[in-house]
């Protein structure tokens, strides 16, 4: 039994699992460092313990002081949400060290599918597709050309430890391969603490496509389906949704039912994710395994109707899980865009600073995954993510419609944010096409260069129209109301946020 469980995390992480143990009726404890004081989550929680300065290395990854932390709340329970230490087996150890329950899988299964080279053995074992590639990270003096000659050019570089996009570097022609290795070995060195890599053939125009598991401690392993996840800017992805467009129903069981063997092969528990690259055949390969909670494992939940964080919290007090695969049903399309504090036409810079103004969207199958309030200050220390959008609609097109009409609602002053390039993805027509790869943004986005022409030629017609309506009143009918469609720019008229500056 779980009574009190501390959130090893912030934002919006930590409120969606204070809210997921509100509801349960387990009493929450949330942590916080200097930058943190009044954030939403600490305001949120039950209690509330500071844990060290801003930077997350004396705060937020300090594996004793969240231990001793959780012992002097008198927590059972420990969730690492994601980011941090959602992946660090030796937390997970720490944990179980002091009594403490980690609400994620076993240390064992962190760390094998954090080495994606002994997840690689596993995939080839159990005749899991990957792409072609090395099992075994090269050793320390290979200069890689032998590996390189079987697989074939272009290929990637990856760190063992690697994942997520750290440390990987492609290699066209076996002139590059030098540099590329010794660049790679030097950044998984310095990134991961072992400079050991691995080499795989390059699938160009890939789409990113997750299945989300679930394990119980009883042997029970079931798949909810998958993510769409090719929406992305240097590995940072902005928009998923579920289903994905691409995957029907045998494709979703097939991809389903390898990723269900993969995780039972690791002696994995609780929730998890299993990454696939698709190529435009449809052939999909295994490339590594999540050991975490993800950011967008809301459009799982809007389209399965399964609460992820209320399961883990069950699978972790060693319920099990209370049905099967074929009790799994999909209903409709589920889509999340992500609001960062970045500057999206000024660079991507990060755009820390106080939310002075704040209205998040609402109404009918819209859901805000947030960790901010207005008045709140957006830390520099941390990643940028301030909220999560996510809208369910009966089919694709009604959910997109959604989400533009929920993205245009949604308005945030003080920061810049990156909602007007959720918007240009939403509204393009190859999004709602569902011709998506992970290039998409970097094809698209000169687009949204000539729309922030089109906004400022857009405010000189209007000034210049004003104008002419003030020198013309006189003569002219009582103009309407100033206020109607004043929700456009601002929360009151006359109080212009977002891209009217
Ligand atoms: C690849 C690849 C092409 N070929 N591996 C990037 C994140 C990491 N999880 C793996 N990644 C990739 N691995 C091979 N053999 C292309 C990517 C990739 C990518 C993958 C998923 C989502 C976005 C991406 C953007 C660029 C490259």
């Amino acid at each position: 039994m779980i009574g009190k469980v501390l959130v090893a995390n912030r934002g919006e992480i930590a409120v969606r699992v204070i809210r997921a143990c509100r509801e349960l009726g387990i009493a929450s404890v949330a942590v916080f460092s200097e930058a943190d004081r009044e954030a939403l989550h600490v305001l949120m929680a039950d209690e509330a313990y500071p844990i060290g300065p801003p930077p997350a290395a004396q705060s937020y990854l300090r594996i004793d002081t969240l231990v001793a932390a959780a012992k002097a709340a008198g927590a059972d329970a420990v969730h690492p949400g994601y980011g941090f230490l959602a992946e660090n087996a030796a937390f997970a150890e720490a944990c179980a060290a002091a009594g403490l329950v980690f609400v994620g899988p076993p240390p064992a299964a962190i760390r094998t599918m954090g080495d994606k080279t002994a997840a690689r053995r596993i995939a080839r074992e159990l005749g899991v597709p990957m792409v072609p590639g090395t099992v075994e990270p090269l050793a320390a003096d290979d200069d890689g050309r032998a590996a390189a000659r079987a697989i074939g050019y272009p290929l990637m570089i990856k760190a063992a430890l690697g994942g997520g996009g750290k440390g990987m570097r492609l290699v066209r022609e076996e002139g590059e391969l030098e540099a590329a290795l010794r660049m790679a070995r030097g950044e998984a060195a310095g990134a991961f603490g072992d400079a050991s890599v691995y080499v795989e053939r390059y699938v160009p125009e890939p789409r990113h496509i997750e299945v989300q598991v679930l394990a119980d401690a009883h042997g029970h392993v079931i798949h909810l389906g998958e993510r769409e996840c090719s929406i992305q800017r240097r590995h940072q992805k902005l928009v998923e949704e579920c289903p994905s467009p691409l995957v029907d129903a045998t494709m979703r069981e097939r991809m389903g039912e390898a990723a269900c063997r993969l995780a039972r092969a690791a002696g994995y528990v609780n929730a998890g994710t299993v990454e696939f690259l698709v190529d435009p055949d449809r052939a999909f390969y295994f490339l590594e395994m999540n050991t975490r909670l993800q950011v967008e494992h809301p459009v799982t939940e809007m389209v399965t109707g399964i609460d992820l964080v209320r399961e883990q919290l069950r699978i972790a007090a060693g319920e099990p899980l209370g049905y099967a695969q074929a009790d799994v049903a999909w209903r409709g399309a589920a889509i999340e865009c992500r609001i960062n504090a970045e500057d999206p036409l000024g660079g991507w810079l990060p755009s820390p600073g106080t939310i002075t103004g704040l209205r998040a969207a609402a109404g009918p199958w819209v859901r805000d995954d947030s960790g901010v309030y207005e008045g709140c200050t957006v830390p520099r220390f941390y990643d940028t993510l301030l909220a999560k959008l996510i809208v369910w609609g009966a089919d694709r097109p009604t959910a997109i419609a959604r989400m533009a009409r929920a993205l245009a609602e949604y308005k945030v002053v003080g920061v810049r944010t990156t909602i007007p390039v959720l918007a240009h993805v939403v509204a393009h027509e190859d999004f709602r096409a569902a011709r998506l790869s992970t290039h998409f943004l970097e094809r698209t986005l000169p687009d949204l260069a000539l729309a922030k022409g089109r906004r400022r030629s857009v405010a000189i017609i209007a000034a210049v129209l004003a104008e002419y309506e003030r020198l013309g009143r006189r003569t002219l009918p009582e103009p309407p109301s100033d206020a109607a469609g004043a929700w456009r720019s601002g929360l009151r008229p006359g109080w212009r946020g977002g891209l009217a500056k």
